[in-house]
């Protein structure tokens, strides 16, 4: 498995220089970059020996067939979308392993009792309209049609984007896979956290993922000269928001195992001598507890209410993604953990804070992941990395994975 390893790492520094944004990784759904992405992943996958589809909503699909025609399905894969100013790993390291592991089965000549299709979904993060797991969500047939009428940044709805991209919004359903054909599915990430490098261990196998609400908020106050209006009299929505933020981060500290984030915040209009009138700001709420997030987003909601009552403000809150949390699968677990213990001394089991396209998978059929080590656990940041060696673990881990379940199949 070396020197697929190498081809990964190889494959990894290739897309990262695939982005909306000369520079920097950045690749939004449905953009230019995102074509260019699936044009090479594209070929990869053909490389590996599947046929390549890209399904109504933008997602890329490689299928490796069975050994017989009506085998199921084995999902393997994660999101090619990024973040802005990303780091390399996070989505394209899940996918260009699967890559790697269906070429391994493709230059032995074997085939499997099941299908496996490579999955590189569209938009996980969710950056370009706010709603994350798309792709995923569009496989897993649980994407709301409503949410097409979303609208980005530029006003551009998601519907005119995905038919910008080349896809067919109206035929959003046929991307929904049958669920009586999905055997499960295996997703390979970067940790994006510290437990593996403090263990000194290449990889380790994911139990749950956490719940998350995002919601959009908006305080509206009063524009105003910034050397005429007294303090007494002013109705400034950047202070209002200033207040938010540091409860919301109050509120996190003082609640064991709760993450509470404000990641965008915008005042307008945006001038030094003006009295900020409006400001809007983005929340992200998590927790492994469902019943725990919920009460800490309905208090916060409750909070900027108050903030807003007291200064004389309005508030406008928009609950824009909901997601509950995950418990992955028993016996993929089990198989997973097997595999790992045949590639390091101990098969450590972790819980994961960030979201995967695995919660919205795991909607129809069984879920795995498994976590690489990166440095620091530093993600969503260009420093993010992996090493090469521990790409070859994972990819190795991977692959025992993929024949224990053929035996157990
Ligand atoms: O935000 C997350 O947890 C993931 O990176 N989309
Ligand atoms: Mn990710
Ligand atoms: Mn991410």
């Amino acid at each position: 498995m070396s020197d697929l390893a190498q081809l990964v790492m190889q494959r990894i520094d290739a897309l990262a220089q695939i982005s909306d944004d000369d520079g920097h990784t950045t690749r939004f759904f449905a953009s230019p970059a995102m074509r260019r992405a699936n044009h090479d992943v594209g070929s990869w996958m053909r490389e590996a020996g599947m046929s390549v589809r890209v399904d109504a909503v933008g997602n890329l699909i490689g299928h490796y067939p069975a050994a017989q025609p009506d085998g199921k399905i084995l999902l393997l894969g994660s999101h090619l979308d990024t973040v802005r100013d990303a780091g390399k790993f996070d989505g394209p390291l899940g996918v260009l392993i699967a890559i790697a592991c269906v070429q391994h089965l493709s230059d032995a000549k074997t085939r499997l009792p099941f299908a496996i299709e490579v999955v590189g979904f569209a938009d996980e993060e969710g950056v370009r309209f706010q709603s994350t797991y798309l792709g995923s969500r569009a496989l897993a047939g649980t994407l709301n049609p409503d949410e097409l009428r979303r609208t980005d940044a530029r006003g551009v709805t998601m519907a005119d984007a995905i038919r910008e991209f080349g896809g067919n919004p109206d035929a959003i359903v046929s991307a929904k896979l049958d669920a009586n054909r999905v055997l499960g599915y295996a997703e390979v990430h970067i940790e994006q956290g510290p437990v593996l490098e403090q263990k000194h261990l290449a990889v380790g196998v994911v139990t749950a993922i956490a719940g998350q609400t995002r919601a959009r908020i908006t305080f509206t106050g009063h524009a105003g000269h910034a050397g005429t209006v007294p303090m007494n009299l002013r109705q400034d929505a950047l202070c209002a928001a200033a207040e938010f933020v540091l409860a919301v981060e109050s509120l996190a500290q003082n609640t064991g195992g709760l993450v509470a984030t404000v990641g965008e915040i915008a005042a307008s209009p945006g001038a030094s001598n003006v009295i900020p009138g409006e400001t809007r700001l983005s929340l992200d709420v998590r927790h492994p507890e469902d019943s725990v997030r919920v009460r800490a987003a309905d208090d916060l909601k409750k909070r900027a209410e108050g903030i807003a009552a007291e200064r004389g403000l309005t508030m406008k809150w928009e609950t824009v993604h909901q997601t509950g949390a995950v418990i992955c699968h028993r016996h993929f677990t089990t198989l997973m953990e097997n595999a790992v213990r045949r590639h390091q001394q101990e098969a450590p089991l972790l819980y994961s804070g960030a979201g995967h396209d695995t919660a919205a998978i795991s909607a129809i059929c069984p879920v795995t992941m498994l976590f690489v080590r990166c440095k620091g656990g530093i993600s969503h940041n260009p420093s993010e990395s992996a090493t090469e060696a521990d790409v070859r673990v994972a990819t190795a881990v991977m692959n025992d994975f993929i024949l224990q379940l053929a035996k157990s199949a």
